[in-house]
């Protein structure tokens, strides 16, 4: 079995103390950070499609995001790349509701590499929590709001909204997760739209330009 192959296996099976060592055997093997990250992103997709289909539950769900936490770690020194350009602070936060943090903390990865300092709200972000870290950093000139339900499409409707009618200015928002479309984004209010990690740095540069 290929060192990436038996990544994605720990992945799925949610073996975290594995998965470091693991992670690291794959990049002397000559394995690329993206391609090790594509391979942890596949496996969520797994747990997620063995998730609809009734063969796991959420405890296994969540230990398959803990191990593939702890193996981003072990990416993240590698894919942060120069960020010596400086383009203002970004404030991003998973919407009112949803525990997903994965995606956005990719996201976020992203975007601090593309040469913003990040302020990271976390999960179950409130729309009131985005103004008020919008009013409490300096030079926000980004806020990134992530949502993985369609049960919180709406929170993300109402975060857009309420920075929005804050009358705070000086900022482009952005917004993104599985079940947002650059429709939904456009129809919210949002500035962006982006479809992953990697667009939404480049987004984000787009953005603020
Ligand atoms: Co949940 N979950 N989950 N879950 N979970 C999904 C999202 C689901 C699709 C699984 C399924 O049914 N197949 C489904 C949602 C269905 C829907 O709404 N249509 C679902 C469900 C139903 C639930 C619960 C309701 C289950 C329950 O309790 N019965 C529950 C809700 C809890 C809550 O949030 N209130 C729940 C809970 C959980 C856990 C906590 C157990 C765990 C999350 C742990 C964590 O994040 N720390 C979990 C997990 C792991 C998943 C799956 C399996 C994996 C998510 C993930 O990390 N993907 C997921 C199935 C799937 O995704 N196929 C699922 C990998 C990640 C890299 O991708 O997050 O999509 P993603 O991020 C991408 C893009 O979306 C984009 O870029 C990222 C990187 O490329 N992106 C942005 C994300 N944010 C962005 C922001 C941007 C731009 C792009 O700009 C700001």
């Amino acid at each position: 079995m290929s060192k990436i192959q038996e990544v994605k296996e720990l992945v799925e099976a949610g073996k975290s103390k594995k998965i470091a060592v693991a992670v690291q055997e794959a990049l002397d093997a000559g394995g690329q950070p993206g391609e090790i990250l594509q391979a942890m992103v596949d496996s969520m997709s797994v747990v997620g499609d063995k998730f609809s289909a009734g063969e796991i539950f959420v405890p296994e769900m969540l230990i398959a995001a803990k191990a593939m936490s702890k193996g981003v770690d072990v990416l993240k020194p590698l894919m942060t790349g120069d960020n010596s350009a400086s383009l203002g602070t970004c404030v991003i936060g998973t919407v009112a509701g949803d525990l997903h943090d994965i995606g956005k903390n990719l996201v976020s990865m992203m975007i601090e590499s593309a040469g913003f300092t990040v302020v990271d709200l976390g999960v179950d972000v409130s729309a009131e929590k985005f103004v008020a870290a919008i009013k409490e950093n300096e030079n926000v000139t980004l806020v990134a709001c992530s949502g993985l339900l369609t049960t919180t499409m709406p929170a993300l409707k109402e975060a857009v909204a309420t920075i929005k009618a804050s009358g705070l200015t000086g900022f482009k928002v952005i917004v993104g997760g599985a079940p947002v479309t650059p429709e939904f984004a456009a129809e919210i209010g949002a500035d962006g739209y982006a479809a992953d990690a990697g667009s939404a740095s480049v987004k984000a540069k787009e953005l603020v330009k």
